[in-house]
């Protein structure tokens, strides 16, 4: 018989004799239940009713007990996909506030919110990348408004607003951002910023959507926000040529999902100007420039349909987006808070770490990764990422740290006697100091190395953190020698 037949057999035969179990078993349990079930009934029926009764209630302590332990962190993740409401907004930027979060930008995003819905106007942002013809649109539109055209992109560079009255009497206010994808830094996120902010977007374009463009497209639609598609300077194109054009630009939008209707797709001729060599008078040639003429009744058609369409969800969807602004800042303060705040921690805990690696006899890691200086320090990051973990936890991801602790503390001696060196003329003290500067690089590389872990999983999972320390050690070893050699020689000479 060959090896694998033999194989077979085993399995065959163990799988028999399971099957055999499992029978045996179903029998067992059929049979006890049964017998409970004939002598509860023979019993008074208060004792059947307490019987039914408890076993439910383990019942649901344990449908309660798995699902606490299995679908917890799904709950936790639907829950912030929901909506902002006002009354969360406000409540979070309590909270932040309360903290000490610089929530000045989140809170500006509301102010101006409040101010923008107090004034009743309706916020139509034109925007796209650079030199498609926003402005040129704006002034087609109000061809009183002062507004800057250039052939040469980036003529734009900040926001503005211009009045505009349509047919049916809404006042408008027609905002002009700068393009994307300039070279000027920091002028796409204004822009995207605007177009987010307002009840409206065009969005304009001169020719099929790029990927920059669709990417844009897909930013505003994850914002909810109500988009006309214009495509701009039609007049460069045949008839055949503007049906593919805009057939092509509904299937993108089509394709990422998005729900864009037709007659939100237009085709326009915004105007602009161009320059022409005209002959003088004298004779002589020169350069004028002289305006095209627009063609853009689609576009205020389209514009007037979406108002009278949707004009009572435009607001409470512009309020989502902002608030949504809002909360992103908000997160933006509240991650550089946390990494500011998290730098004090782990710096005061490392500082304690040392002093007490030189004031120990004969110290020992497990003294500073386990004892009140490490548990506190696990304890304030983990508090300062909102994550709260169970005492257990903290034990087990200290004990995790300790056992790799010990296994780098050589590397850690090597690394921290190497940087003494850095400090000429410290002669025999250096060798008293090599020790506590070990200790606390193990110590900062331990709360560093947290630190990213709670960042990317809001959690303390002992095994990922413990890891991950074991994982960047070397790296944090050597990006804090000098810092923590000056530390602990700032603590030997007080
Ligand atoms: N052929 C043609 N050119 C146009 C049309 N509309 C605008 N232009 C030209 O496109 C160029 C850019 O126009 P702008 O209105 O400044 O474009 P913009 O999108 O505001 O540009 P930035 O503010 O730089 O992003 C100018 O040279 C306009 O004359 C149009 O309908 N047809
Ligand atoms: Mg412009």
């Amino acid at each position: 018989m060959t090896l694998d037949r033999f194989v077979r057999v085993i399995v065959a035969v163990v799988v028999a004799l399971a099957f055999v179990v499992a029978i045996a078993a179903l029998l067992f349990i059929s049979e006890s239940a049964l017998n409970v079930w004939d002598r509860l009934r023979a019993g008074p029926p208060f004792i059947l009713y307490t019987y039914i009764g408890i076993m439910a209630l383990l019942a649901v302590a344990a449908i309660w007990l798995v699902f606490r332990l299995v679908v917890k962190k799904k709950a936790a993740l639907e829950k912030s996909a929901k909506p902002l409401s006002k009354a969360d907004i406000k409540e979070r930027l309590q909270q932040a506030d309360a903290a000490g979060v610089d929530t000045r930008a989140a809170q500006a995003e509301l102010q101006q919110l409040a101010a923008r819905q107090a004034s009743g106007a309706i916020h139509l942002c034109f925007f796209g990348e650079i030199s498609t013809g926003k402005s040129s649109l704006i002034k087609a539109l109000v061809p009183t408004a002062d507004v800057l055209i250039d052939a040469v992109g980036g003529s734009t560079a900040s926001v503005r607003h211009y009045r505009w009255r349509n047919n049916a009497g809404h006042e408008i206010l027609l905002t002009d951002v700068p393009g994307t994808g300039g070279h000027e830094e920091g002028l796409d996120e204004v822009a995207a910023a605007e177009a987010k902010r307002s009840h409206l977007v065009v969005f304009v374009c001169d020719s099929d959507l790029s990927r920059a463009e669709l990417n844009a497209i897909k930013g505003l639609l994850a914002f909810d926000k109500p988009i006309i598609l214009v495509l701009n300077k039609a007049d460069r194109y045949n008839n055949d040529e503007r049906a593919m054009l805009l057939q092509k630009l509904l299937k993108r939008i089509e394709d990422l999902g998005g729900e864009v209707q037709r007659d939100h797709v237009v085709a326009v001729t915004a105007g602009g100007e161009s320059e022409v060599i005209k002959r003088q008078a004298d004779g002589s040639e020169g350069r004028v420039s002289v305006s095209r003429d627009a063609d853009i009744g689609v576009l205020v058609v389209a514009i007037n349909r979406m108002l009278s369409d949707e004009a009572a969800p435009l607001d409470a969807r512009r309020e989502r987006a902002v608030f949504q602004i809002a909360a992103d800042k908000l997160r933006a303060a509240e991650s550089q808070y946390r990494s500011q705040r998290s730098e004090q921690i782990i710096r005061s805990s490392t500082r304690k770490a040392v002093i007490g690696a030189m004031a120990a006899v004969s110290p020992g890691t497990d003294i500073l990764v386990q004892g009140y200086i490490g548990t506190t320090m696990t304890r304030e990051l983990c508090d300062l990422y909102g994550a709260a973990p169970r005492d257990l936890d903290i034990e087990e991801f200290l004990s995790l740290g300790q056992s790799r602790a010990g296994k780098v503390l050589p590397l850690s001696m090597a690394v921290a006697g190497n940087g003494l060196k850095a400090f000429p003329g410290l002669g025999t003290v250096a060798g008293g100091l090599a020790h506590a500067v070990a200790y606390g690089l193990i110590f900062d590389a331990l709360g560093r190395s947290l630190v990213l872990t709670l960042s990317r999983h809001g959690e303390l999972v002992p095994e990922t953190a413990a890891k991950e320390f074991e994982e960047g050690i070397s790296e944090h070893l050597e990006s804090g020698v000098r810092r923590i050699a000056k530390m602990a020689l700032e603590e030997k000479t007080g």
